[in-house]
């Protein structure tokens, strides 16, 4: 498996945004809203991965929680597979369900699904495959 991105929770993308520019020189590629997720998602190309900057959308939402609890910082870690379906049975199997029962639209029309930070010392990990949707 590959790292796809790594996901940031931020109050503001636009905010955000300067830091990555002038520290790093990663500028946004990609922009869209989550609104299943209640997120407006940044991608930002960093070599073979990319940074995704997460700004809730209202109050609800994963996101809005995280931020409320823990403040702005890394939210998940997401992982390239092929075959989302099957990694999902084959976790279930060795006792890892995924959040979802089955695997659900995310950012970018990719195949996504979570695990619990529980199963990964504490970092929520996202699987995603491309171009299923
Ligand atoms: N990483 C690590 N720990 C996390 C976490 C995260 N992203 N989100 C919540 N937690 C921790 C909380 O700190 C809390 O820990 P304690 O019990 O020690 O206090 C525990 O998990 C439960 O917290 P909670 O407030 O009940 O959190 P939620 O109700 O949000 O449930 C989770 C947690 C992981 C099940 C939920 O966030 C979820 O379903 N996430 C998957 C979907 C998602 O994150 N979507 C946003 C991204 C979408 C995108 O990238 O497009």
């Amino acid at each position: 498996m590959t790292i796809d991105h790594i996901g940031i929770a931020v109050e503001s993308i636009e905010d955000a945004l300067p830091f990555y520019r002038k520290a790093l020189g990663l500028v946004p590629v990609h922009g869209e809203e989550v609104p299943s997720q209640k997120v407006r998602a940044a991608f930002l190309q960093a070599g073979e991965t990319s940074i995704e900057l997460l700004e809730p959308i209202g109050e609800e939402g994963a996101v809005a929680r995280f931020l409320k609890k823990r403040g702005p910082g890394l939210h998940h870690v997401a992982f390239r597979v092929d075959g989302i379906k099957r990694e999902m049975e084959r976790l279930a199997r060795d006792g890892m369900p995924a959040l979802e029962s089955a695997p659900r639209p995310g950012a970018r029309g990719h195949q996504v699904c979570f695990l619990h930070p529980k199963y990964a010392e504490g970092v929520l990990v996202e699987l995603v495959e491309y171009g299923r949707n």
